[in-house]
This record gives structure tokens, sequence and C-alpha cells, in this order.
């Protein structure tokens, strides 16, 4: 039988970084949606990761994790801070989930984008063989398909956007919005989150970059590039089996206790503004206002990893999160008895899971949101079927998840219904729900995902 074709991953980190000193350094896999998604193809056909470690400076020499081969790309410190922070973090991250802070356009962060993205693509076709499938990831790079394409005109290429794709109101806003049309349209196969995305992106490239033809091919001199939604997953048979461990499930029982053995609402986010953090606070601190909730019965647990935190608009959330957790506690906290437990950290898998088996309800709120693995984590963690997830309408997520609650997380009055409903689910109710999210889980998982993209890129 012949070997599947090798890959050259290309995404802005690479899937490990660097510990230890002088002859003792050494590369470890970090944890992450991304490098697990990988991981198991990498393993499987062999292939390279091209990416940045994070730090200024120059590039870190090659390096090799788990069967991954790692070309580092170095950026200097102006460019972190022009690139990175700046045109990715503050231009198009807002710009691409709607608008929800002002992005930023600077004229002088646009050129670093076109020389970040060429040196990546340079650094991909650099280790390129023939036959090789090149897999670029998200809105960091969407100049590389075409730059890539220049050097390797037989290469065939595909590009998948983690985060939405907005409509042409928003993107048309984008000074540079035709360039990054037509890098895009470099590769064989772009990939979105939802079919919403994937629609918006053929609207404007038939209108900003020239293209023709249909929602799913589209035609650019004379190649043509086929657009599909391809909605990301997890590993459910990973998060199940470390669900079913004694020691996660035992670890589970003592955060329940500790808690009072009151019914938990959780909610585990990267700290950014686009989760919809605040919001969710919000809507449990009137609950406990109106005394539809009390804090002898309910108990919020909000886990917030610390993110981005030079880039405008991160602070003010944190502050607006610290705050509110104060004033809720200062309100309501009882000896015993705290209201809403925040703990701003990341955690290790096994923990993470255990948070996931001892809440009652599971509170995914963001306003925008290009799918949200959390919600598919939580799910496939509930093997004893209990647990109620509340999902916001705007995440990818939800376009599968249909017998989540689903609402509208801006619209406060509702998700203080939709919150008091989960509370008081009948577990029967739970069950039945349940049962549909899990097996929807379960049957699009995130082997799924990278083998139904790599079978397009290969057509
Ligand atoms: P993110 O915006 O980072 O991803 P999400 O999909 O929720 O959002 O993934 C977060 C990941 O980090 C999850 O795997 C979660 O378990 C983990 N995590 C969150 N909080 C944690 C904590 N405190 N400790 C440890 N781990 C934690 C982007 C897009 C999403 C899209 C993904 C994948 O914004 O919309 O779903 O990429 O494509």
């Amino acid at each position: 039988m012949k070997s599947p074709p090798r890959l050259v991953v290309v995404a802005n980190r690479l899937p490990a970084s660097r510990v230890g000193h002088g002859p003792g350094i050494r590369w470890e896999r970090s944890p992450g949606g991304l490098v697990s998604a990988m991981s198991p193809v990498l393993e499987d056909r062999g292939g390279v990761w091209i990416g940045w470690d994070g730090g200024a400076g120059p590039a870190p020499r090659p390096g090799r994790v788990g069967g991954v081969d790692l070309r580092g790309v170095g950026l200097s410190r102006s460019e972190v801070e022009k690139y990175y922070h700046g045109f990715c973090n503050t231009t198009l991250w807002p710009l691409y989930h709607d608008a929800i802070v002002n992005p930023e356009f600077h004229r002088s962060w646009w050129e670093p984008y076109i020389d970040v993205n060429r040196r990546f693509a340079t650094a991909a076709a650099r280790a390129y063989r023939r036959n090789n499938l090149v897999w670029v990831h998200d809105y960091q790079l969407q100049l590389a398909p075409r730059m890539i394409r220049e050097r390797k005109p037989n290469a065939r290429i595909g590009f998948f956007l983690h985060i939405p794709f907005p409509p042409d109101e928003l993107f048309a806003w984008l000074p540079w919005r035709s360039a990054i049309l037509r890098g895009l349209l470099g590769s064989d196969v772009i990939g979105f989150q939802t079919q919403a995305s994937a629609e918006n992106f053929v609207r404007v490239a038939k209108r900003y970059a020239g293209a023709e033809g249909t929602e799913r091919e589209l035609t650019i001199d004379r190649r043509t590039v086929r657009v599909m939604a391809c909605p990301i997953s997890i590993p459910a048979a990973e998060f199940e089996k470390i669900a079913a461990s004694p020691s996660v499930r035992r670890k589970a029982a003592e955060i329940k206790q500790q808690l009072g053995g009151r019914k938990m609402l959780l909610g585990v986010d990267r700290l950014d503004y686009t989760k919809g953090i605040p919001l969710r606070l919000h809507a449990f601190h009137e609950l406990l206002q109106d005394r539809k909730l009390s804090v002898h019965e309910c108990v919020m647990v909000q886990i917030a990893v610390p993110s981005r935190e030079s880039v405008p608009g991160y602070e003010e959330t944190r502050r607006e999160v610290e705050l509110t957790v104060g004033r809720i506690n200062g309100e309501f906290s009882m000896p015993g008895k705290v209201a809403v437990h925040y703990f701003r950290r990341s955690l290790s898998r096994e923990d993470l899971v255990a948070y996931y088996l001892a809440a009652d309800v599971m509170l995914v709120t963001p306003l925008r949101d290009g799918m949200n693995l959390v919600a598919k984590e939580y799910v496939m963690c509930r093997d004893d079927g209990t647990g109620v997830l509340v999902l916001s309408e705007f995440a990818g997520a939800a376009r599968e998840l249909r017998r989540a609650l689903l609402v509208n997380p801006r619209d406060v009055e509702t998700l203080k219904k939709t919150i008091v409903q989960a509370v008081r689910m009948r577990e029967s109710d739970q069950r039945m729900r349940m049962a549909m999210l899990r097996s929807n889980v379960r049957r699009h998982d995130v082997h799924d995902w990278s083998r139904a993209f790599l079978e397009a890129i290969d057509d």
C-alpha cells in the first residue's frame, strides 16, 4: 500500500517549547488543542512543523519531538509588537470577532505582517519535498498560501481558519482586504469552522479578489480553490479515558465536597473579551440579587487562563472580571460558602477534567467564537449522562450541539432564565440531551476533522 504523503504544517506557534539550559536544552511538547489535533496525523505520516517559539530573537535550532521535525521561525522584538500583538491580535482578531472591541488599523503593522508571512513561506518551501501536503493554520498566516505557491507551484496547499470569517460589512473595513484574500486563494482548499464563515468568504473573494464560482468552488488565475466547512473537534476517546480514571474521579469528588455539595456552575476560558465572561458573571450576580438562586444551593467557578496581556482590551476584561467577582463575593459570600471561585491560571488536563466532572452546569457564553472546544470537552467527560451545557448561539459549536441550552449571551434576561432552567433541569431531561450531545462529539472527533481536511487537500 502506498504510504500517505508527508505533511508540512505551518502554524504561528511551534507545538513544543525549549526547556533547560546549555547542553541540557531539549524540546517538550506543549499542551494545547492544535498540538493534540495534529500530533497523531504527524506521527503517523511523518512531517515537519514550521512555527514561532514565542520569544523575540533569532530562530531556535531545529529540533524533534514525538516524531515531528520542528523548524523555528525567528521574530525580532519589533515584529513581535507589530506583527503579533499589532496586526494579528489588535487588527485581525477583533475584526474577525464582530469588532467586539474596536480593531485598530495601522499602516506600520502591515509590512511586518507581510515580512513574517514571507519568512514562514520560505521556511515551508525549504522543508517541502515532492508530493508533500502543506497545511497552513489560522489568521496569523493568511498571506502564506500564495507565497508558498509562488515558491512551489505544484504543491498541494490547504489553509484552515480557526476563528470566524467575518461578514462583508466588517471585512470590507480592512485596507488590505484584497491582498489578504489573494493570499488565502493561493490554497487548493480553504477550510472554515462553519458554513456561515465559508459563505462570508466566498462573497468577499468574488467582490474584492475577482474570484468566480460557486459556494464550494472558486476559480482564480485559472486555478480552482475548494471552500469547505470542516468543524474542528476534540480527541474524544482521550477525554473519556481521563474522565474514567480513578484518580480524576477522586479529585472531582473532593472538589464537590470542598464546595459543600452545592450545585456547581463552571466557566473555563482564555481570559479574552470574546468569551463573554463578564456577562455570565453579571447574570449570576442578578440571580443572587433576585433570590432566584442562593449561595446555599449554588456556587460558580470561573477558571481563566491568562492571555495576551499586552494587547489592548485584555487588561480591561481582566479588571472587569475581577471587579465583578469581588462585588458578588462581597455581597453574597458566607463563611464556608463563597459565591464565586475565580482561578486565573492554566490547569493540567487531569485537573480540568476533574472540574468538568464536578460541574452540574457548564456555561459557555462567548459573544463570538470560531468553534469552542470547551463545550465539546465537557460533554465528552460526562459519562454518567448528567450535566447541562448552556451554549452561546455565537459559538461555532452551536451548529452541531443542538441539544445544549442555546442562548444569546447579550440577552441577559434570557441568559438568567436559561441558567435557572439548567440548575433545575430534571435528571431524565439531562440524560436525554447529554446522550445526543455525546453521540454528536463521538461521531465527529478531531481525527475525523483532520482526516476530512487532508483528504480534501489530497483529492
Ligand atoms: P481558543 O479561543 O483558545 O481557540 P477553545 O476552543 O475554547 O478556545 O480552546 C481552548 C482550549 O484551552 C481548550 O482545549 C481548553 O481545555 C483549554 N483551556 C481553557 N482554559 C484552560 C485552563 N484554565 N487550563 C488549561 N486548559 C485550559 C481557538 C478559537 C476557537 C477554536 C479553537 C480550535 O478561538 O473558537 O475552537 O481555536 O480551532
